[in-house]
């Protein structure tokens, strides 16, 4: 299709408040792009063009989250909307890496031209990209950049302010659906869901401690927790907003260093705790442990088991012609700890896949089930429903109360993408429907002790992985080191994989021991830094 000469002209004239810093190559990592915000401006006006050329080729609205998520305050990124909510189809990645690295207005401007042409849209045309962001102070600002880039499509950018991740991807799902998709919907919606299916069982009580991470999460779960006053469930907010983001606190933190967070010295041990990210996509729960600065994690695998219990339940009380042949699938990356891995197959019964990190490769595989149920160790997940299950659920809800409560899980638990405010209604819903404390959701297995480090290398681009990133195929010789270390632990396990949102390495160990794990991973980091063209002192 041949492009019309102005829109070119528009484009370049356009991009010109918005040039690629000098020796900035912006690279589509794991969610997107992240750097520094002030490296950002010119990838978010592209950005803004490409999800108006997406926006334009599906003839439905997209989204654009201006967001650095777990990373330091002075990060920040964004994450692309689907139509269908979820991220970015892969194949659209190859162009935001093109064009977020043109280096001159009109190779940008002729690489827009390419792209419309090849995908045979016209422009401009009419359409809409809907743009949030997170609590980061450089976040309007990009978000005027990527509205510029939308507007020079001639679509329209609409500005939807401060919001979580899952909350704009679940706008930009319902409103292509025709479903009520406004952020008073969400609330209504989810909190709805959540009191279907909690009807009749009776409250855990105590109240549900929350590290919003400093972050957006904050004041958007004050809004839930009004729609959920009469439900049984209070919540004590921490970290809202008056330290530094993901700074001491939030999911990322917990998860790596196990200490409590900032602000829950004085919350008594045992008590029912959780923890967002930045963004609020990520979950953890947690407890202080007695005597001391450390908490116990229940982290995303144990929150798969726990929906993966709460399926099994609310599966095996559906007509048992319904209930016959549901495929329940788990899936997992790398990062999953061996005994839940376990405990999954043997005590469940349910498969389980790997995926390599990122929501986007778990997403794709989870909708190969009926119910598919992914969750990063990281706490990034959800329990996405296919079409023709919750039509047999519609069916059936009539007549069967486990149909309807189903119905209300897919309701609850964000279909869009992972979130954290939708996960916490999933987990206290499946604890309270038990009658459980986090005393028997601990008992269902002991997680193997592992340790995750970081190494920083002058180009981590070097380290090449295969198999679900559970290989090295590149430093050659790199892997059959760590098959060495690995083999000298007991019950080992150990891989590494370059990061797709930090300029790092990643290094995961377990092992029968924490000492055991803390070696093997110190081994491993070690064997990184001195094949692998390491940084600085060797860990
Ligand atoms: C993003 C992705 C996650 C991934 C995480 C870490 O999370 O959405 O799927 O687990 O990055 O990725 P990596 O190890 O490649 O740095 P977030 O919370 O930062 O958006």
């Amino acid at each position: 299709m041949a492009v019309p000469a102005s829109i070119e002209a528009a484009v370049a004239a356009a991009s010109r408040p918005y040039q690629l810093p000098a020796g900035f190559r912006p690279s589509y990592g794991t969610a997107g792009f992240r750097a520094t915000a002030d490296l950002l401006d010119s990838t978010m006006f592209r950005c803004g063009i490409l999800m108006a050329a997406r926006a334009l080729k599906t003839r439905q609205i997209t989204g654009i989250c201006i967001t650095a998520s777990h990373n330091p305050a002075p990060d920040n990124g964004v994450k692309l909307v689907e139509p269908s909510g979820e991220m970015l189809c892969q194949e659209w990645e190859a162009y935001a890496n093109e064009l977020a690295n043109a280096q001159s207005d009109e190779e940008l401007a002729s690489q827009v031209a390419g792209l419309l042409a090849k995908e045979g849209v016209a422009a401009p045309g009419a359409g809409t990209v809907m743009i949030g962001h997170d609590t980061r102070p450089s976040g309007p600002g990009l978000a005027a950049a990527a509205a510029a880039g939308v507007r020079c499509l001639g679509l329209e950018a609409q500005m939807c302010g401060l919001l979580t991740t899952p909350q704009l991807h679940w706008m930009v799902m319902s409103r292509n659906r025709g479903e009520p998709c406004g952020e008073g919907d969400y609330y209504a919606a989810l909190a709805g869901a959540y009191k279907q299916l909690v009807a009749g069982s009776t409250s855990l009580g105590q109240t549900l401690y929350m590290d919003c991470a400093n972050g957006v999460g904050a004041s958007k779960m004050r809004e839930l927790a009004a729609h959920l006053a009469d439900a049984g469930l209070a919540v004590d907010l921490r970290n809202t907003g008056e330290g530094v983001l993901n700074g001491g606190c939030g999911s990322d933190f917990l998860q790596k260093d196990r200490q409590l967070p900032a602000n829950f010295g004085d919350v008594p041990p045992g008590a029912r705790c959780c923890a967002v990210d930045g963004d609020a996509d990520r979950l953890m729960y947690f407890t202080p442990l007695e005597g001391g600065s450390h908490a116990l994690l229940f982290d995303g695998d144990r929150i798969a088991c726990l929906s993966a219990m709460l399926l099994r339940d609310l599966i095996s009380a559906l007509p048992p012609a319904a209930a016959q042949g549901v495929r329940v699938g788990i899936i997992q990356t790398a990062y999953a700890n061996g005994a839940a891995s376990r405990y999954i197959r043997d005590n469940l019964g349910c498969a389980v896949e790997v995926t390599p990190t990122g929501v986007k490769y778990l997403h794709e595989a989870a909708h190969h089930y009926d119910v598919g149920v992914y969750f990063e160790a990281n706490g990034h997940g959800t329990v996405l429903f296919s079409r023709a299950f919750l039509e047999q659920m519609k069916q059936l809800s009539g007549k069967s109360r486990a149909a309807a409560e189903l119905l209300a899980l897919g309701v609850v638990v964000n279909q869009a993408v992972g979130d954290a405010l939708s996960g916490i209604l999933l987990v206290e819903a499946a604890l309270r429907r038990k009658g459980w404390g986090l005393g028997q959701w601990a008992a269902l297995y002991a997680d193997l002790p592992s340790r995750q480090l970081k190494v920083t290398v002058a180009d981590r681009t070097v380290i090449v992985t295969t198999d679900a990133e559970t290989r090295v195929a590149e430093p050659r010789g790199l892997q059959d080191a760590i098959d060495a270390a690995v083999a000298g632990a007991p019950r080992g396990r150990s891989f590494v994989r370059p990061s797709g949102t930090e300029d790092v390495v990643r290094v995961y160990a377990e092992a029968e021991s924490q000492a055991a794990a803390d070696d093997l991973a110190a081994a491993v980091a070690r064997l990184v830094h001195a094949q692998a063209g390491g940084v600085g002192p060797a860990p």
